[in-house]
């Protein structure tokens, strides 16, 4: 039996990951290289410091450790400006319904994402108070897809891996996920649908009584 529900931030949650990519696009053109959508997706549940480095790697480009920080920082600064108006209207379909039919089950409901604005984002859309468990960017030495994120929430819950599922729209997030033991759940993006133990267009289509 299920024990707890662990979600990704970005992606499956909450919809930013347009703004973390007008954000980089921006970063990329001011290095002279070019950044798309398909480009993106390479970045998704990746930290902002892989994300940077991936971008270069891209452009065959190398900078100064300064210009790195200072890239890093202004991609941040930029990001976060952008999500300001952030509210409950951009949680993803069945998101709340799904946190609130859990936390009524008795069921913990963590949090485990790449992102240092984690906890900023949860309490600008007020849903901070449901969450048992918050890992974010801040407290990880590895990030995804090694798996640390999600194993530090689970043994903050005191459960297995194996009580525990994790849902992902990325798939560094998902390799994560299946490296740490737990079952992985796949929500939104049909690429990682293959990788993952389920797939699901978005939450509305997923059954906790299939779990609980
Ligand atoms: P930040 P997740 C990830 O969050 C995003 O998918 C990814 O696009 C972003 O680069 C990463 O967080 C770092 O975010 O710059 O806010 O620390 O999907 O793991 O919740
Ligand atoms: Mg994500």
């Amino acid at each position: 039996m299920v024990k707890a529900l662990i979600f990704d931030l970005d992606g499956v949650i909450v919809t930013t990951e347009h703004n973390h990519f007008i954000a980089w696009q921006r970063t990329a053109n001011s290095l002279g290289i070019e950044f798309e959508e398909e480009h993106n997706e390479l970045l998704k549940g990746v930290s902002r410091a892989d994300s940077l480095k991936k971008i270069l790697e891209l452009g065959s480009k190398t900078i100064s450790n300064e210009a790195f920080e200072a890239l890093l920082k202004s991609k941040n600064d930029f990001y976060v400006d952008s999500i300001q108006e952030l509210n409950q209207s951009d949680l993803l379909p069945g998101v709340l319904d799904l946190l609130h039919e859990a936390k009524s089950k008795g069921i913990k409901l963590g949090i485990g994402s790449s992102s240092k604005n984690a906890n900023f984002i949860l309490k600008l859309i007020k849903i901070d108070h449901l969450f048992d468990v918050v890992i974010d960017g801040n407290g990880v030495e590895h990030p995804k897809p090694h798996p640390e994120v999600f194993l530090n929430g689970a043994k903050s819950l005191g459960l297995s891996p194996s009580e525990c599922i994790v849902f992902e729209d990325a798939a560094s997030g998902i390799t994560a996920a299946k490296a740490g033991g737990f079952i992985a759940i796949a929500v939104g993006n049909p690429n990682i649908a293959e990788m993952a133990d389920t797939y699901f267009n978005d939450l509305t289509e997923f059954s906790l009584e299939a779990y609980a």
